[in-house]
Order: C-alpha cells, then structure tokens, then sequence
C-alpha cells in the first residue's frame, strides 16, 4: 500500500487520455486541487493501449488534435492518419507544453468510489490500497477502453500465444513466418490483418459481419526540416478557422455532409460526387455524402451499392469478394463505424490469406492447436489475435465499483438502461460527472472535440460551484428522463437505430440495446449544455 502525498482533493480524475488531460488543464486556474489517477504506465489514454502492429488514427490528424494554438503551432504531423508511436509522441508534446505530469499518478487503477454523504465527499480506492477523499468525481475514462474478450470455450487450453489488440505487449509479438489467426473486421482487425498479412506464413481472419472500409490514402504533411517554414504558415491560416468550424458540424470534425438530398441530384451527379469523395480517401463517402445518407434507407443503400462495386472489383476470388461485400449487408452503410483501410481488400488475393465466414460456420471452441469452427475443421495457429472490440462507452464506467447514494450501484442502475442528464452525470451519483460517456456525442464525436466541450463546461460548472459555495451539485431523474428521451428521439430519426454494434451495445451479451451516444451532432449538444449553464444549472440540484 503506497501513501500518496495528499489524501484530500477537490477533483479526482480517472484517465490520462485526451479527456482527463483536458479537464486537469482547465480545472487548474481554478486552484483547486486536481490529480488523475492512470491505470497506465504512461499518458495517452487509448494511444498507450492499442500498440498492435498498424494501430493508426483514422480520422485526419489535422483535427484529430488540441485545438490550443500552444500546443498545434510547434507541433507538425508527419502524416494525415498518425501511428500509435506518433500519437503518444504527441501526448508527450501536451504533456511538455502543459506541464502536466507532476499531477498524474501512473500506474494508479481506481477500483472502486463510494459516496459518503455526511462528509458529502468521494473515497476513492486504488488497485494498491491507496485511499483518497475528494469533493468532485471525474471519470475521463475513454470511450472503447475495456476490451471484450470473447468466452470461446477452451481458450485456456491454447498452447500458442493470444492477445487482444488493446493489450498487445510493448515490446511486441513476433507475426513473422507465424501461423496467425485474427478474430474480428473491425478497425482494429483490418489493421492488424493488414501488417500480419505481409508477413505472417498464414493469416486467417474470422468475419461474423462484413464491415465496409473506405480507402484512408494516406499521405505525408510534412517530410523535411525545410517544409516547417511552410507548415507554420499554413497551420497559421488554416487551424483557427478549422477549429472553430468543427464546433459546426455533427461530428465534431471539419467536414460533414453537403446540404442536398441522394434524390435531389441526377443519377450523374450523383455518381461523379461518390466517385470524388472515394478518391479523396478517409471518412469522406461516410460523412460527406447527400445530407439523408443516414436517415433514409434508400439514399443509404445509393451509397453502399456504389461502395460495394469499387470494393468487389478489388478482390479476384468472387466467393470472397461477396462475403466481404455482401449484396445484402446486416447494417446500413455506416451505422457501424465505417473502418479505414490500406491494402485490407488485396490482401484476401495472396495466397498466404484466407477468410472464414463465421456467420455461416461458427467458432465452435478453441483447441490445444487453433480454433475449431462448426464444420469441424481445425485451424492450426500459432498466434490468435482478438481484435473483437469493446464494452464501449458505458463500460469504462461501470467497470468500476462505484456506489453512490443508499448504496445504489452505477452497474444496478444502468442494468436496464443508461440513465444519464446531458451524458454527464447520473443520478444518485452526486459530484460524479464523466467526459465521453453515454448519451454525450461521444462514440460519434472527434474524441479531441469532445474532450475540450466536456472540459470547458465542467470547468465552468466547477468555477459556478466555487463562486456560490456549492459543495454537492446531483442530477434529478426527471431531468435525466427528459435527456433520455431526446436521445432516443434524434436516434429514431436515424438509421443508426437500426444498426448492431457498439454504438448501441449490440456487441455486449445482456447489454441493454439502445443508444449510448449523442446523435443529434455538436452544434445540438452544445446548444443544450449552454442553455442548461445559462439557467443556473437547470436539471441539477445543487447545495
Ligand atoms: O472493435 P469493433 P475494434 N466472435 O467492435 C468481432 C476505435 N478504433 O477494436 O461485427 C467473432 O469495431 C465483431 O463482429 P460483429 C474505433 O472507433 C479506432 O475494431 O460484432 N467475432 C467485429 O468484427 C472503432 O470503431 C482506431 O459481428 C467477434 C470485431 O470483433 C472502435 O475502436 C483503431 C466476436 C470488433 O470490432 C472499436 O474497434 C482501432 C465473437 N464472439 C479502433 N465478438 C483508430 O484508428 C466480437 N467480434 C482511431
């Protein structure tokens, strides 16, 4: 059991990612006492975890930043789409510019909170006993941040190595010349697939669902010393203007959907806009479509047939092809986080790859040797890579044990349903708020998007709170009710009511099935977080 330097804060915040670094930064002109507690041994949230080969960022770099001009005018990106070794090099950077390390303990893992009403403050216990009282609560934990680890029966019995993809050793696993077997199609698993596949003796990948990728096309922003000058000058034009405009739209990016309807233009028009957006690369035939590409199945299903053509002209094997481009797809185009990838579609062409279509053929369990699927047929491996995703959003938090008041469990209270006010706070749970969590825009949201909102308005509640004396600011469930409902109303209007995946637990045995993101986009968030600030904190009760 270690005594830390202090045992009494003003704010204790979980998670050194984006989030948690955010919210340290604006809480410290308040003078309160803030410390993060990080279960890692380094900062960088999800960019410490996810080290597998080919883990990058696949939202453009440029905005997938701070927006402090402190921290992007001495920073340049080498490329659009950053490698996980690149984005902690840039926490490294926040951190030197911040100064921030000297109020993060690493290797710190809470497990659990308990709410002690007399003293109106949190005790929060650590992994190695440690023991610390605080007034406020912040859970900046990350939004896919507890791995799902499927119970595939056997899995103990295997004799060759397995890993998740967000517990990958830091000194790596050797894939060359190894029999490897990857169990996913998410971005994690085509990314993984995609190194493995260059140099493994055999790769298999298990597909349940046929995820569609985009082509990232990657590319260099700057390769030499000499281009700095010209970097510092277009940084200089383009970053205001682009980090204001992000507020703008509903992803918090700097790009989002034209104002037209799919039906409004000609089949040509049309056609050549589709053809524009896939030569650019990244996210853009997702989000930069016709405006109704989420809302209506029939302008969703122009972009996926035009989506599907290009991708199965792509993979010589018409078998393959349609497996991983189905004609009849299990979710409409982009209700599951669409993926980015490289070379993901060649790569079924080499003769060292080879897919498993689990829909029709089943894992069955998990051999001393390989996985045996319902067929019967053994798959010998040597190593077996889980890239099967997460419990996320809600899960980081009730990984925790945390009891509020009478007791009341945030597991027992979100087991049927999320209950959240604004997706920052929950009932019951006073003094506890959390940064990305459910029905905040969070798995639709830029995650540096989201951080800076969150962190600027709690730090605003924070500032509130010591100006009046506050000291216990809860929730109510009418006001949870009512937030509830406007989640549940935006996303009917959608098609992501109708998808299956981690954007709405889908992916969690007993996890309720609703959604656990925002997606009425940031300017609507924004909106009503302001109006809730500017009436005093309407839907908070505060003493
Ligand atoms: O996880 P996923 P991920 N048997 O949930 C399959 C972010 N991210 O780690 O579709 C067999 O997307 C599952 O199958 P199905 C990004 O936001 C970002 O890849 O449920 N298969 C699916 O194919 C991303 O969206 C970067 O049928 C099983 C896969 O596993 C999020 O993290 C990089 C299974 C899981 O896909 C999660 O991505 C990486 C089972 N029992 C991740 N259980 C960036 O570059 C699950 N699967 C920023």
């Amino acid at each position: 059991m270690s005594e830390p330097p202090y045992t009494e804060l003003d704010v204790l915040i979980i998670g050194a990612g984006f989030s948690g670094l955010y919210q340290l930064h604006t809480l410290r002109p308040l003078g309160l006492r803030v410390k993060i507690f990080e279960a890692a041994p380094d900062i960088g949230g999800v960019w410490y975890w996810n080290c597998y080969p080919g883990a990058r960022v696949d939202t453009g770099s440029e905005c997938y930043q701070f927006s402090l001009s402190s921290l992007w005018k001495d920073w340049n990106w080498t490329e659009m789409f950053p490698g996980q070794n690149e984005m902690q090099q840039y926490f490294h950077h926040v951190d030197e510019k911040l100064d921030l390390k000297k109020d993060i303990c690493l290797n710190t893992r809470v497990r659990s909170a308990e709410w002690q009403e007399c003293e109106k403050k949190w005790i929060i216990r650590t992994e190695d006993g440690t023991v610390v009282r605080t007034r406020f609560f912040f859970i900046c934990a990350g939004v896919n941040t507890e791995p799902l680890i499927p119970k595939f029966e056997g899995l103990d019995t295997f004799k060759g190595v397995w890993r998740h993809t967000a517990r990958w050793p830091r000194n790596g696993l050797d894939l060359i010349g190894k029999r490897v077997a990857v169990i996913g199609t998410g971005a994690s698993g085509v990314q993984v697939s995609q190194e493995a596949a260059a140099c493994a003796s055999k790769l298999t990948i298990f597909q349940r669902t046929a995820n569609p990728c985009l082509p990232m096309r990657q590319r260099k922003i700057y390769t030499c010393t000499a281009e700095l000058e010209s970097n510092k000058k277009r940084k200089e034009d383009l970053y205001p203007a682009m980090f204001r405009r992000m507020l703008q739209t509903p992803g918090g990016l700097a790009y989002t959907s034209v104002p037209q309807t799919t039906f409004s233009v000609t089949p040509e028009e049309r056609h050549l806009f589709y053809e524009q957006l896939y030569a650019q690369g990244g996210v853009g035939l997702w989000l930069c479509g016709y405006s109704d590409a989420l809302t209506d199945r029939k302008a969703n299903d122009e972009v996926y047939a035009f989506w599907r053509r290009k991708t199965l002209r792509r993979i010589k094997d018409p078998k393959v092809a349609e497996k991983l481009a189905p004609e009849h797809p299990e979710n409409a185009f982009g209700v599951k986080r669409i993926s980015l990838e490289q070379n993901f579609y060649e790569i079924f062409n080499q003769d060292n790859v080879e897919l498993v279509d689990l829909s029709e053929n089943p894992i069955e369990r998990i051999s001393e040797d390989g996985i045996i699927t319902k067929d019967g047929t053994e798959h010998l491996i040597d190593v077996l890579v889980m890239a099967t995703g997460f419990d996320s959003i809600s899960g980081s938090i009730t990984a925790i044990d945390i009891k509020g008041k009478n007791g009341v469990t945030i597991q027992e209270k979100w087991s049927q349903g999320t209950h959240t006010y604004l997706g920052v706070a929950s009932s019951d749970f006073p003094n506890m708020f959390f940064t990305n969590g459910p029905q905040a825009p969070s798995g639709l949201c830029n995650g540096p998007t989201c951080a800076e909102i969150h962190g600027e308005w709690l730090a605003n509640l924070m500032k509130y709170a010591q100006t009046k004396h506050i000291e216990r600011i809860e929730t109510c469930p009418e006001a949870e009710e009512g937030w509830r409902q406007l989640v549940f109303g935006i996303n009917a209007m959608t098609l992501f009511a109708t998808g299956k995946s981690w954007y709405n637990g889908a992916n969690i045995e007993n996890k309720p099935f609703e959604p656990l993101s925002f997606v009425g986009g940031v300017p609507l968030y924004m909106q009503k977080c302001q109006e809730v600030a500017e009436h005093n904190y309407e839907g908070f009760v505060l003493s």
